[in-house]
């Protein structure tokens, strides 16, 4: 039996090790040229760091917003990390890029910081970035609905393989009123009223997008209050458009639930908040529908334990990561432990929803090092009760939580 220390060692330096595939992040491929952000000024400028950083600024929001990105930036470093510590969750994160970059942030000097920027070329720090996170492939959130994006999926490019899409459709499904003018004006016979061929239209839609991107799943943010069975457009067209559509491709539906958008527009992205869902509607999917695959997370911390006993209710349910405000080390550490607890290893405990590339290395460290703690004290717990867990089952194990158990879902 290896010793405590040993396997709590060998447990750390296999979660430190494990590739990892990150299953949901706002990054592009780079051949997205200007959509992928990377570099000082955009991680000062990350939406989380802007809620914050106007915690301390008296500046009007429109004055903020009529500045240049390093003039936000400038004020953004002086509010949170000159004129106070920068204490929290998404501060440390800037400090651990620059620290794994090499770079020196004891002299608070963000113009030398951005002087070593401007040595990089995009391709290069991306293999920087995906090498010192551990990182062997990257979900995006691909949106056939942004202006910026479409043009470049229908002229096409050559991909990088380090990049898969994920067919993101919130306009589709919690804007129908507008959105489908849009799909009729671009010669999809869709009715605002859902009559005619509406459904298989959407269909058509849906099926066009996936086969562009070679989508591994489709994906929607959906509010506190969103409802299954319900008369909404959003729950009408789930039931008779997208799990159609998942059931013929055998493809995933992926639902991020309890985002209120826009509570103070003013923040602009920074703006929006978080609210209780009811776990009734992702059970009333799971068993209405035993043929589609559903991948859920969400955002309020108190909806993270009826999440779990509905993965323990549906196998075609699988849990995943730790949303947006609840990406900080406490949280983390509790909803991982409450996952392994109470559904083991079938689920994927993080993505990084990471928005500027130099992020994944940072979050991918902070969050190792919290899944590795966690794991050596489960692990520990199984040697004390006289099971030896080997070297080669927990590799297996950890590759499972970092994207093995996620990819067997979708195959499945
Ligand atoms: O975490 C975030 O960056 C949010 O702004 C959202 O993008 C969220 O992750 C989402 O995918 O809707
Ligand atoms: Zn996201």
């Amino acid at each position: 039996m290896p010793s405590p220390f040993s396997l709590r060692q060998q447990v750390t330096d296999v979660v430190q090790t494990t590739p990892v595939f990150d299953i949901h992040t706002h990054l592009y491929d780079p051949a997205f040229g200007d959509l992928l952000l990377w570099g000082i000024d955009e991680l000062l400028v990350y939406h989380y760091l802007v809620a914050e950083g106007f915690r301390h600024l008296d500046v009007p929001y429109a004055k903020f917003w009529a500045l240049s990105k390093t003039q936000q930036a400038d004020l953004i470093w002086d509010a949170l990390f000159v004129r106070h510590s920068p204490l929290s969750e998404a501060c440390r994160g800037v400090l651990t890029v620059m620290n794994s970059l090499g770079l020196d942030v004891k002299r608070r000097d963000l113009p030398l910081l951005r002087s070593h920027f401007a040595k990089w070329e995009v391709g290069e720090f991306t293999t920087r970035c995906l090498e010192l996170a551990k990182v062997r492939k990257v979900c995006m959130t691909n949106s056939p609905f942004d202006d910026m994006e479409r043009p470049v999926w229908e002229r096409g490019f050559d991909r990088d393989e380090r990049f898969v899409a994920a067919l993101r459709i919130d306009p589709l499904l919690v804007d129908w009123e507008n959105t489908a003018p849009k799909l009729h004006a671009s010669g999809y016979d869709v009715r605002a009223d859902f009559s005619g061929r509406t459904f298989a239209e959407v269909r058509r839609f849906l099926a066009e997008w996936t086969r562009r991107m070679d989508a591994r799943y489709c994906m929607v943010s959906l509010t506190p209050d969103f409802a299954f069975p319900a008369e909404t457009p959003a729950a009408r067209l789930i039931e008779q458009a997208v799990l159609p559509h998942g059931r013929e491709h055998g493809q995933a539906f992926a639902m991020m639930i309890g985002v209120k958008r826009g509570v103070n527009p003013q923040l602009r992205l920074a703006g929006d908040s978080v609210g209780w869902a009811d776990v009734a509607a992702v059970e009333n999917l799971c068993a209405r529908f035993p043929d589609n695959k559903f991948l859920v997370t969400m955002l309020a911390r108190e909806n993270q334990h009826g999440l779990c006993v509905a993965a323990r209710k549906f196998r075609n349910l699988h849990v995943f990561g730790c949303w947006w405000f609840l990406n900080n080390p406490s949280l983390i550490e509790e909803m991982t432990r409450m996952r392994l607890e109470m559904i083991g290893l079938s689920m994927t405990p993080q993505h990084s929803d990471c928005r500027v590339l130099d992020q994944l290395v940072y979050k991918w460290s902070h969050s190792r090092e919290i899944i590795g703690k966690v794991l050596a004290e489960k692990y520990d717990d199984l040697a004390a009760a006289g099971w030896d867990p080997t070297r080669a089952e927990i590799e297996r194990d950890v590759r499972d939580l970092l994207g093995g158990a996620f990819e067997r879902f979708l195959q499945s």
